[in-house]
């Protein structure tokens, strides 16, 4: 399963106290406490693997590292460790919170401006909750008119928030058809790690499945995947919220290109088609001018001629037509190659 939406605790450390101490040998009782760290931040970095939301369904609440205390000497208390939550790249992160629950000692300033954002890239790292600067030891506070001073700071609270990570599908392909047109089990072939579930009947597929494949050649230093989402079927009366259809028509909107899948042994494959695109265009009429690609899917449980004369028949109204079955390699390797020139 998917998970899209996931609200956890970030909290950034707080920061260390400063020390008091004296200076043991010298007979000026000089002040030596030195500062305290500063607490660690708590980041989201973006990531391609789309699942990784999934590991905040059990750990709720995420802390960096406290910073250390000052030392004697003037010895700086070390820093606290930050910590880095992963995210797939399109989380949009929410503040639904500001925790306030740090001792009353502490000076608290909350940064309130920073959000909500979007993590758009890999490897983009994005504050969430900045550790709390360290207190400042006595040696600090020695001035001419207070050579031992006998007070040192507090580390401040390090910000702490409740927030949603909401991933916001950002797939470049749409898979879309009648139910049972073997749309899941294309993206299967395609990007085998989706591990959609197939089945033979409608409606198997219940929220949108995503798989990311990977160009031929591709750097995958470099390069990012292009991603497919595999939407359940459409029917007729979808854009009215019949069917699953409504919701998810949503995430086709941000798809630059659609696969249109129609089964080979449909009584009808071009009423299926006609009645897909009347169903996009009563939604939302800017779907009509994605680019589209058309599939016509299980040609193995038909004859050649039959496929042929669907083909023929669809011609007339999508010319990128590719006839394709799960059973036929090389079918599938046209669907690779496809993939490869549309998206150089
Ligand atoms: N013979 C044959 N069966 C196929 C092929 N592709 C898919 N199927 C079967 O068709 C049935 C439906 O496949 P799915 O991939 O679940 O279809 P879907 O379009 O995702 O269906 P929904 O999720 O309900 O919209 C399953 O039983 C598949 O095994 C094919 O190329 N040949
Ligand atoms: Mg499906």
């Amino acid at each position: 399963m998917l998970i899209d939406e996931v609200e956890i605790i970030a909290r950034a450390g707080d920061g260390g106290a400063g020390l008091v101490a004296f200076s043991k040998q010298m007979k000026m009782h000089a002040p030596t406490g030195g500062d305290g760290g500063a607490g660690g931040d708590l980041y989201v970095e973006g990531v391609s693997d789309l699942n990784v939301l999934n590991q905040y369904r059990n750990q709720k609440e995420f802390s960096a590292e406290k910073g250390k205390p000052g030392g004697q000497n003037r010895r700086h208390g070390a820093d606290g460790e930050d910590v880095v939550l992963k995210v797939p790249v399109g989380t949009i992160v929410y503040k639904l919170e500001t925790i306030l629950d740090a001792p009353e000692e502490f000076t608290r300033k909350q940064a309130e401006g920073r959000f909500p954002f979007e993590v758009t890239e890999v490897d983009q790292r994005i504050l969430v909750a900045r550790g709390g600067k360290g207190g400042k030891g006595n040696a600090e506070f020695r001035s001419s008119r207070k050579t031992s001073p006998e007070y040192a700071q507090k580390g401040l609270a390090g910000e702490a928030f409740k927030v949603r990570l909401e991933l916001r599908l950002i797939a470049d392909i749409g898979l879309i058809g009648l139910p049972n047109v073997g749309k899941s089990s294309l993206l299967n072939e395609l990007t085998p790690k989706a591990a959609a579930k197939v089945a033979n009947y409608e409606f198997t597929t219940l929220e949108p499945n995503l798989g990311a494949y990977w160009v031929t050649g591709a750097d995958w230093e470099r390069d990012k995947p292009v991603i497919l989402a595999d939407i359940p079927g459409l029917i007729e009366g979808a854009a009215e919220g019949k069917g699953l259809g409504h919701k998810f028509l949503r995430h086709i909107e941000r798809t630059k290109v659609l696969f249109h899948c129609v089964a080979a042994d449909s009584a009808d494959p071009v009423a299926d088609y006609k009645a897909i695109r009347a169903e996009l265009t009563k939604y939302n009429p800017e779907l009509m001018k994605k680019e589209e690609y058309l599939f016509v899917t299980r040609t193995d449980t038909v004859s050649p001629e039959s496929v042929a004369k669907t083909v023929k028949a669809m011609m007339k109204l999508n010319k990128r037509i590719t006839a394709i079955s799960i059973y036929d390699d090389e079918s599938l390797d046209s669907v690779r190659s496809l993939l490869d020139e549309i998206t150089e």
